[in-house]
């Protein structure tokens, strides 16, 4: 039997052992303290009459989201650090260099409009026609510009355009492209984001098709995941991901008045590889 001393020093010995078990455990069991856990926001962030999110982008100190009439940024906890308004339609933002990128279509044509991490607007590129859908990779802004050929944008259709520019003379650097991944679709690209090695873009599919597709920068399909993302789909940067590829996804909230009341956020892993 040993003596209370003896017990106590055992005992002392054990718990850093114990504790450094229980540490380790804990740091296989969870993702890293940096990477954001879920979360959601409510009218102090969200303009009532602005309509369901239209996208978001994740930026290392921020995350900026966009409805037609108001662009919030929080910090990665939700909270708001500013709000701003913009012209209906801002749609997809993304974030690049220090600046804000977004996609505006009014009156059918359209804006890359490109702010400061203040919200302040510092450029504007005009276009021809609505965009929505926007991301950079490699220096190449990609840019959702509708549907082709003259298709009524609402019903379902196969084709639509995708617009490629210098992400720093904004100017357009190669012929628009007939984008078909070989699902119907409606209104054309709704999101676009990158891993940092493909482009993924979102649709509203048709009839349970895959609403998310994967492409490489030569605009090849690599395949599709069947994923709900049309109101905002954005990688997270190093530093927030834990090392994986993980993207960041916004879903609206609509109270009984069908006006937005919140928006949810969550994370998603890809599979290895699309399906085919
Ligand atoms: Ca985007």
């Amino acid at each position: 039997m040993c003596s209370r001393s003896m017990r106590c020093e055992a005992v002392g010995r054990l718990l850093p052992a114990l504790a450094a078990v229980v540490l380790a455990g804990c740091r296989l069991a969870s993702v890293p303290e940096s990477v954001p856990r879920p979360f959601s926001i409510g009218l102090e962030a969200l303009d009532p009459a602005g309509g369901h999110v239209q996208g978001i982008a994740a930026a290392p100190d921020a995350l900026y989201v966009a409805q037609q009439t108001r662009i919030a940024k929080l910090d990665w906890q939700g909270r708001v650090l500013k709000t701003r308004a913009v012209p209906r339609h801002t749609g997809d933002l993304c974030w690049h260099g220090g600046f804000l990128y977004t996609a505006l279509a009014k009156d059918g044509k359209g804006f890359i409009q490109v702010y400061d991490s203040a919200l302040n607007l510092v450029r504007e590129k005009p276009l021809d026609r609505g965009i929505d859908g926007i991301a950079i990779l490699d220096g190449i802004l990609y840019l959702g510009m509708g549907a082709a050929r003259g298709q009524p944008s609402a019903k379902p259709h196969r084709v639509n355009i995708l617009g490629r520019f210098d992400a720093c003379a904004l100017d357009e650097i190669a012929p628009r492209a007939e984008f078909d991944y070989g699902h119907e679709t409606k209104y054309g690209f709704q999101n676009i984001t990158t891993d940092g090695r493909r482009l993924y873009g979102t649709f509203y599919a048709v009839e349970g098709a895959p609403q998310v597709v994967v492409f490489d920068k030569e605009l090849r399909v690599v395949g599709t995941h069947r994923l709900e993302a049309n109101q905002g789909l954005d990688a997270l940067p190093p530093g927030l991901n834990g090392g994986r590829t993980r993207f960041i996804r916004a879903t609206s909230l609509l109270g009984t008045d069908k006006k937005i009341a919140a928006c949810a956020f969550d994370f998603w892993e890809p599979e290895e590889e699309p399906e085919r």
